[in-house]
C-alpha cells in the first residue's frame, strides 16, 4: 500500500538572528529569532510511504541524496511513523526552484516543506503548530517557515507575528558565489558557542534586539526594524568571527559598503547576512529599484534576486503538482 502527499514551502530570512542552541538536546534555539518567508521561491517535496521499501531514499533536485542527508529525513520521517504507527518506509523527492547555493536557507523551506508532506501522507491531521514543532527539531528555521508573513521562533514554539503585506519590504539577495557554503550553520554556531570570546555578549545582545525588533515591526515602523535586523547580523557574525568562523566574504563587505552609501543618500536600505557570503538588503518597495540597480555594479556581486514577503507551507492539491514530482 502507497500513502502520499506533496507539500510546498517558502524559504525565510532571519531580521533577528538564530545563532546557538540551548543546552540538553531538542534542538532548540538559544536565543529568540523573527524572520520574514519570501513568496517566489519554494521547495517542492512529495513522501509516499510504501509497504514494499526496505528503506527511505530521497531524491534532491533529481539527484540521489547522500547518506547524511537521508539519515536527516529517516530522523523525522521516524518522529512521524512513530505517532502515526505507520512502519513503512518512504521516498522522499523533493526540488528547489531556487539555486541551492543562492543564500537562501533550503533547510528551512526543504525541512517544512519535508515535515507537512509526511504529517499529510501519513493520514495525521496535525495544526501548524505542531507540524512546526516536527520541523524544529529537524532544523530550527524551518519552523519559522511553516507560516507565512513575518515570523517568530521563540524556544520551541514558532508562531506568525504580523502578515505578509503588514509593511513594504523588499529582500535583495545579492549572491556573491555560486559555490556551496564551506561551513554549516550547525557547524558554525557550536563552534561560536564553544570558542568565542563574544558569545556570552551574543546570548545577552539577541534577545534584546529581537524585543525592540518585534516591537518596531508590530508598530509598523519598517525603518527601525530593519536598523535593528542589520545590528542583530552584525552582532551575530561578530561572535562567529571572535571564534575564527567567517562566512563574509570581500564581496560581502562591498556590498555592505553600497548598502550603507545608499543609506547616507537617504535611501532606506539595511543589510542582513547568513551563514554564507551573499548579502541581503532589505529595502524599503519605493527604493527598491534604484537600491537594485546599485548593488548589481558593486564589484563582486554576481546577481541579485529580488523577494517579497509570501505565505506559509500548504500541501498541494493533485492539479498543482509539478511535472518532476507527478506519480
Ligand atoms: C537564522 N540561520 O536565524 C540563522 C541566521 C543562519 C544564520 O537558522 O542547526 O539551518 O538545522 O537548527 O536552522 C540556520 O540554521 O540550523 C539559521 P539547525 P538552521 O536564519
Amino acid at each position: 500500500m502507497k500513502r502520499s502527499a506533496v507539500a510546498l514551502a517558502h524559504p525565510n530570512i532571519a531580521l533577528s538572528k538564530y545563532w546557538g542552541k540551548r543546552e540538553g538536546g531538542g534542538n532548540v534555539p538559544a536565543v529568540p529569532s523573527l524572520s520574514v518567508t519570501l513568496a517566489g521561491l519554494a521547495t517542492t517535496t512529495r513522501v509516499t510511504f510504501d509497504d514494499s521499501r526496505k528503506s527511505d531514499t530521497l531524491v534532491l533536485n533529481g539527484q540521489v541524496a547522500p547518506p547524511a542527508a537521508v539519515s536527516r529525513v529517516t530522523e523525522l520521517l521516524d518522529r512521524v511513523r512513530a505517532t502515526s504507527g505507520i512502519d513503512a518506509r518512504a521516498s522522499v523527492v523533493s526540488t528547489n526552484d531556487f539555486p541551492t547555493a543562492s543564500g537562501l536557507a533550503s533547510s528551512a523551506s526543504g525541512f517544512a516543506a519535508l515535515a507537512l508532506a509526511a504529517v499529510r501522507a501519513a493520514g495525521l491531521d496535525w495544526s501548524s503548530d505542531r507540524v512546526a514543532e516536527l520541523a524544529r527539531r529537524s532544523s530550527a528555521s524551518a519552523a519559522r517557515s511553516i507560516f507565512g508573513g513575518f515570523v517568530e521562533l521563540d524556544g520551541e514554539v514558532a508562531r506568525p507575528v504580523v502578515p505578509a503585506g503588514h509593511v513594504d519590504l523588499k529582500v535583495l539577495v545579492c549572491v556573491t558565489t555560486e559555490a556551496a557554503k564551506s561551513v554549516s550553520s550547525r557547524d558554525g554556531m557550536s563552534v561560536t558557542a564553544a570558542k568565542s570570546p563574544y558569545y556570552a555578549g551574543w546570548l545577552e545582545a539577541a534577545p534584546k534586539i529581537h524585543a525592540a525588533l518585534r516591537e518596531a515591526l508590530v508598530a509598523g515602523d519598517l525603518e527601525t526594524t530593519c536598523a535593528l535586523a542589520e545590528q542583530s547580523a552584525l552582532a551575530m557574525h561578530a561572535s562567529a568571527f571572535a571564534a575564527g568562523v567567517v562566512y563574509v566574504s570581500g564581496a560581502t563587505l562591498e556590498a555592505l559598503a553600497t548598502v550603507r552609501a545608499l543609506r547616507a543618500e537617504g535611501v532606506m536600505a539595511y543589510a542582513t547576512m547568513d551563514a554564507g557570503p551573499h548579502l541581503k538588503c532589505l529595502v524599503h518597495a519605493r527604493d527598491a529599484e534604484r537600491a537594485k540597480e546599485r548593488l548589481s555594479r558593486t564589484a563582486g556581486v554576481l546577481r541579485t534576486i529580488e523577494a517579497v514577503a509570501g505565505d506559509g507551507a500548504r500541501v498541494l492539491d493533485d492539479k498543482d503538482v509539478p511535472e518532476s514530482l507527478r506519480e
